[in-house]
């Protein structure tokens, strides 16, 4: 019987604070801009993922929660040839290591969180699929290196191979050997940092993320403003503001760069709405709760669908939270038995 080589790793979820929102192309999943994100808790939201070779195995197979799915599409396929590509160099220059970069991978992946919960799951997916892989082949840890091959994968996985704070660099190349993450800091530079996750609909969402970008580049005037104007100045403050332990700061520019990213799907012609009602009641609670507080003390982002995330500090988490559970327990499309404050606990 031939041996069976296995390896497993994670991917946590990530959620942009500075948005990545165009590509410039879309082989490369190369970005039109800059973008930030800050890694959840590995406890809180991950996928756990197993990757084996053998070669015994017909054929490169996946199962996702016990479903199986194909690894034949075209950004899978670039995924696995560059993984392979570099096990194949290490088997080249160094004889003494088993040439299993051509055997059939199967590759076994779990997300700890509901798939209701209506997250993101392919930057998770796709970081712990590399780094899974990547742990089998031995391939050095260098994760901005390997943040190249997840980004082929889908755009914000990048973020994903980082703990804390991270950028995505968008590169000038064309080949986009420019365009990776990078670790602004790690989680424990801002402990007091929290998030919470509002599930406002576990509903699919109405315009996939890929299309959606790509009618936002075709089609939105504003968006030349957001990526030209906008996103590389808040890119060098929101950076700064991390750095410095701003919240006043880094919570204006998240909540600014949530609208600036809603808003240019909202000027894409067909345009796209994310948000729905409750979101936007969502938006006006956090602004009556920074009012009376007198200073920014919770900040709101929304991807490309109508849940929240909540940043603010660990000394308001209960006054936060526990605002956040009083006024939306009555409320159309929102269900207080998706959202414990007890235990929101992310980040
Ligand atoms: C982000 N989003 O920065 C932004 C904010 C959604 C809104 O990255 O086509 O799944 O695979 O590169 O990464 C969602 O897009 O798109 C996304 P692909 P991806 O997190």
């Amino acid at each position: 019987m031939p041996e069976i080589h296995y390896a497993t790793s994670t991917g946590p979820v990530n959620i942009a604070t500075l948005k990545y929102w165009g590509k410039r192309d879309k082989d490369l999943n190369l970005p039109t801009n800059n973008s930030i994100s800050v890694t959840l808790d590995q406890n809180d939201l991950k996928t756990l993922t197993t990757a084996s070779c053998s070669e015994s195995f017909k054929e490169d197979h996946l199962w996702i929660n016990g479903e199986t799915y194909s690894l034949e599409t075209p950004r899978s396929i670039q995924v696995l040839k560059d993984l392979r590509s570099l096990r194949e160099e290490l088997e080249i220059s160094n004889n003494e290591l088993p040439k299993i970069s051509q055997f059939k991978l199967h590759i076994i992946s779990e997300n700890n969180f509901p798939t209701a919960a209506g997250l993101a799951s392919s930057a998770a997916g796709f970081a712990a699929l590399i780094s899974s892989v990547a742990k089998l082949y031995k391939l050095p840890t260098d994760y901005s290196e390997l943040s190249k091959i997840a980004r082929k994968g889908s755009g914000s996985a990048c973020r994903s191979l980082f703990g804390g704070y991270v950028a995505w660099e968008m590169g000038n190349l064309e080949n986009g050997e420019d365009s990776k993450a990078i670790q602004i800091a790690d989680r424990k530079h801002w402990p007091t940092m929290k998030a919470a996750i509002l599930v406002v609909s576990d509903m699919k969402k109405d315009v996939p993320s890929t299309s959606g970008m790509q009618l936002t580049v075709k089609t939105s005037d504003l968006f030349q403003y957001r990526i030209n104007e906008v996103v590389p100045k808040r890119y060098i403050e929101m950076k700064e503001s991390i750095l410095n332990k701003n919240f006043q700061k880094f919570a204006e520019l998240t909540m600014k760069d949530s609208n600036s990213f809603h808003s240019v799907c909202l000027d894409s012609y067909p345009p796209i709405f994310y948000l729905n009602d409750t979101s936007k009641n969502i938006i006006k609670l956090i602004n009556l709760l920074n009012e009376a507080a007198g200073k920014l003390i919770a900040a709101y982002t929304f991807d490309a669908g109508p849940n929240a995330v909540i940043y603010y500090e660990e000394e308001n988490q209960d006054y936060v939270l526990g605002m956040l559970y009083k006024f939306f327990d009555k409320l159309d499309g929102w269900s207080n038995d998706k959202f414990n404050p007890a235990n929101a606990k992310i980040f």
